[in-house]
């Protein structure tokens, strides 16, 4: 079976068969009018002998479909340019002996969940002593200080805190995207550091399940992590970073 990265396709059965399941739900009452407005969403997005495989009542005016078809387009794997995180990654031990043998103090890292975003799961995960999916948090880090401050944090609490104890990096989680708030909130966070003029001496660094690195650094932060990311990937960066800006 050879991939031909050119054009890769999604499949099912066989290779390059396009077979792809798409949801949606649409504002219509579930009925044979609405059941062909779901074909056609799903022709427009370039489905090709769409088949809905489910239509469901959500009330009395909203409709739930899950329609399978076969995508008609490809994408060129080979010209895909990403911006990713360029530092080393280390496992929470390489952390402990980069920090001891190259930074020789503690790291003070405060985190939150910003705005009106109360999903702590995400800013736990990275900085409670547990951590998540087999990879300790902050917390149990020797040679890291680390201060969750939860979620529903306003900005100007965070910044207060973090110019209090002195952080040397600050981890803000954005979970909620809904009407862009996320994107609101962390670019109200780097005007407020840039106000307060520590912007440049702190670290500060963006996450959540919709965050990716390019997209955090095109709202001022040093790095942004998404899904399946942990505390030794922020943790790896920090000290790295640190070093790299000379903020030892
Ligand atoms: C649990 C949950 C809630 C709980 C949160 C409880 C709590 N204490 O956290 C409650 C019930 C409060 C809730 C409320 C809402 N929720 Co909610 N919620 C979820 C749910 C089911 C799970 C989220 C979660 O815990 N994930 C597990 C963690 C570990 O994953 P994670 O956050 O992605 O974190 C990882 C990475 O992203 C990264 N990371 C995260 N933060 C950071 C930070 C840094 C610095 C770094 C380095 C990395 C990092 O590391 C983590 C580990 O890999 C998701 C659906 C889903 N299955 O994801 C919806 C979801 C996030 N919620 C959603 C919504 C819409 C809401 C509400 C607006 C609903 C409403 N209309 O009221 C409210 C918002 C309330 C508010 N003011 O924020 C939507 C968001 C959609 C969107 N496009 O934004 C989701 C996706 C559900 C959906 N499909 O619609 N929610």
């Amino acid at each position: 079976m050879k991939v031909d990265l050119k054009k890769v396709k999604p499949y099912g059965d066989t290779l390059d068969d396009g077979k792809v399941q798409v949801s949606f739900t649409l504002p219509l009452p579930a009925d044979e009018k609405a059941y062909e407005a779901a074909l056609l969403v799903a022709k427009g997005m370039n489905l090709e002998n769409p088949s809905i495989a489910h239509q469901e009542e959500l009330d009395k005016n909203f409709s739930y479909y899950v329609v399978y078809g076969n995508y008609k387009n490809s994408v060129n794997y080979d010209d895909i340019k990403i911006e990713a995180v360029d530092t080393d990654k280390m496992d929470m031990y390489g952390v402990q002996k980069f920090i001891e043998k190259n930074i020789k103090r503690n790291v003070v890292i405060i985190g939150a969940a910003t705005g009106t975003d109360a999903h702590t799961v995400g800013i736990d995960a990275i900085m409670n002593m547990k951590g998540f999916a087999g990879h300790y948090g902050l917390e149990r880090y020797i040679g890291i200080d680390a201060l969750n401050m939860g979620s529903q944090v306003p900005n100007e609490e965070l910044i207060k805190k973090a110019i209090e104890v002195k952080a040397d990096a600050i981890l803000v989680s954005q979970v909620v995207t809904q009407k862009g708030i996320h994107v609101d909130n962390l670019t109200n966070l780097i005007e407020l550091l840039e106000a307060e003029g520590i912007r440049d001496k702190v670290i500060v660094v963006a996450g959540g399940p919709r965050i990716t690195h390019e997209l955090a650094k095109e709202l001022g932060y040093d790095a942004g992590f998404g899904s399946k990311k942990y505390a030794d990937d922020v943790a790896s960066f920090i000290v790295q970073e640190m070093i790299n800006r000379k903020l030892v």
